[in-house]
């Protein structure tokens, strides 16, 4: 007898899974499917399933295909089933071409042509969908629309920016619909908005967006001043909108870990938070290097330390204390901020012009916890001891660039109404206001 396994979610079961499915099983006598849990799809960064577990079972059921149906609940079960099941043949659509070649030392791998022109995305249940628009075209806006399509509900329709012509471009290259002249044009394409333009303009164009009753995503720093921030928060509140800042930090699983076991006490009391960034900038041309645009270090990264700071020392600074390392155009290369609460101290650091290792350490009064660098990914953090037997370790999954988990949090705060808990409005209110503090200057000849 040959046996034969597939993978797959297998969400709203079209006609390009059962074709799958159909070539697959014509390869021998036994079809194992195997149908993926949802705790592992969150884990491998598929954000966009809209059916249960329990759902998409009964759809490989309903084909009458399967001679045996299991779970994949783990990275690496592929190679363990193909061992325990005794498969010789593993097949999967022509997508995951030479993704699955090791496996070939096992059994036979067939890679089956996918089918074109249709997909789960494009079944899904349109419920609660969101048409966003985007406002700027650079760098991270290219990352964002790419990201979207891990998520659930949204799609990107429309794009507006300054230059017509390269926004024409950026639209063409992401197949996205409308490229408009004017952002108020744009405003009859969509429900939201994601905002990725240079800093100082962030305040102006949400509030054009929050006025023409759209919720907002805007990169951060939200705004460079708190009362920006605030002001902004209460029009959000007065129309029952969505402002969310994009810190993908605050968003990413290992993160909202990382916090619940400091706020749980394993490390007792925390006394001291050590947190750098740093990105070298070697472009000096760049929008980051240039005053006009709000550029400088602090700006640009300080809100990552900050956000760690509200976390887990909350908002009672009694003393800030901010030096900055500028350059000969007046732009900081390097912030140092230190915040002193009542019973506990914050040193955060960031540079792009001046480099330091980027890690997180917090200090407890029964131990500490490291998070290597990149800390603002977190993807892996020790809790350690005096007694080094009890240190643990933890590491968790971080897809893509990680800004699919911001935008599946602003589309589930869009779709239920609720606020986020992930970044809260007195948490963005606190970053601005020590994005906006005041500092002392060191000049410094580079
Ligand atoms: N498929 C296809 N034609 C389509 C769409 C999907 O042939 N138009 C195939 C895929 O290549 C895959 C199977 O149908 O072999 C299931 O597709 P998905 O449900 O999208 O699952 P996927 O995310 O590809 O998971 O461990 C999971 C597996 O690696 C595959």
């Amino acid at each position: 007898m040959k046996k034969i396994i597939t993978y797959g979610t297998f969400d709203v079961m079209h006609r390009g899974h059962i074709s799958l499915l159909r070539r697959a099983k014509a390869l021998g006598d036994y079809l194992i499917v195997a149908v993926t849990g949802e705790e592992y799809d969150k884990d491998r960064g598929k954000l966009n399933v809209s059916q249960s577990l329990h759902e998409r079972i009964k759809n490989v059921e309903k084909t009458k295909l399967a001679d045996e149906i299991v779970v994949e609940e783990y990275d690496g079960q592929k190679l363990i089933d193909i061992q325990e099941y005794e498969v010789d043949i593993f097949a999967i659509g022509s997508d995951w071409r030479g993704k699955f070649d090791y496996l070939n030392e096992y059994c036979q791998v067939v890679y089956l042509p996918r089918t074109k022109g249709i997909s789960s995305t494009k079944l899904r249940n349109k419920t609660g969908f969101i048409r966003l628009g985007l406002i700027g075209g650079g760098r991270i806006a290219n990352r964002f629309v790419r990201e979207t399509k891990y998520v659930n509900n949204v799609e990107v329709v429309s794009v507006w920016g300054r230059n017509y012509k390269k926004m024409k471009t950026f639209a063409k290259e992401h197949e996205i619909k409308y490229v408009r002249q004017k952002l108020s044009e744009m405003f009859s394409d969509i429900d939201a908005v994601y905002i990725a333009t240079p800093h100082d303009s962030h305040y102006e164009f949400i509030k054009e967006c929050l006025n023409a009753n759209k919720h907002v995503l805007c990169e951060k720093p939200i705004t460079l001043k708190a009362e920006q921030t605030e002001d902004l928060l209460k029009i959000a509140d007065a129309k029952k909108l969505i402002l969310l800042e994009a810190v993908k930090t605050a968003f990413c699983n290992g993160f909202s870990k990382l916090v619940s076991f400091t706020k749980g006490g394993v490390i007792g009391e925390v006394i001291q938070i050590d947190a750098s960034f740093t990105k070298m900038i070697l472009d000096k041309d760049s929008r980051e290097f240039k005053s006009e645009y709000g550029g400088g270090s602090h700006n640009e990264l300080m809100t990552y330390p900050l956000l760690v700071a509200c976390k887990l020392l909350g908002y009672g600074v009694k003393e800030h204390k901010n030096t900055r390392f500028k350059n000969k155009s007046e732009v900081d290369v390097y912030s140092n901020l230190r915040l002193e609460y009542e019973s506990a101290i914050a040193n955060l650091n960031v540079g792009i012009g001046a480099k330091k290792e980027g890690d997180l350490i917090i200090t407890g009064t029964r131990g500490y916890i490291y998070v290597p660098a990149p800390w603002w990914l977190t993807k892996e953090f020790e809790i350690k001891y005096e007694n080094c037997n009890k240190n643990e370790k933890f590491t968790y999954r971080f897809k893509g660039d990680g800004l699919r988990y911001e935008i599946a949090e602003f589309v589930r705060c869009i779709n239920t109404g609720n606020k986020s808990f992930k970044l809260t409005k007195e948490e963005m209110v606190f970053i601005s206001k020590y994005i906006d503090c005041s500092f002392n200057n060191i000049k410094i000849g580079v």
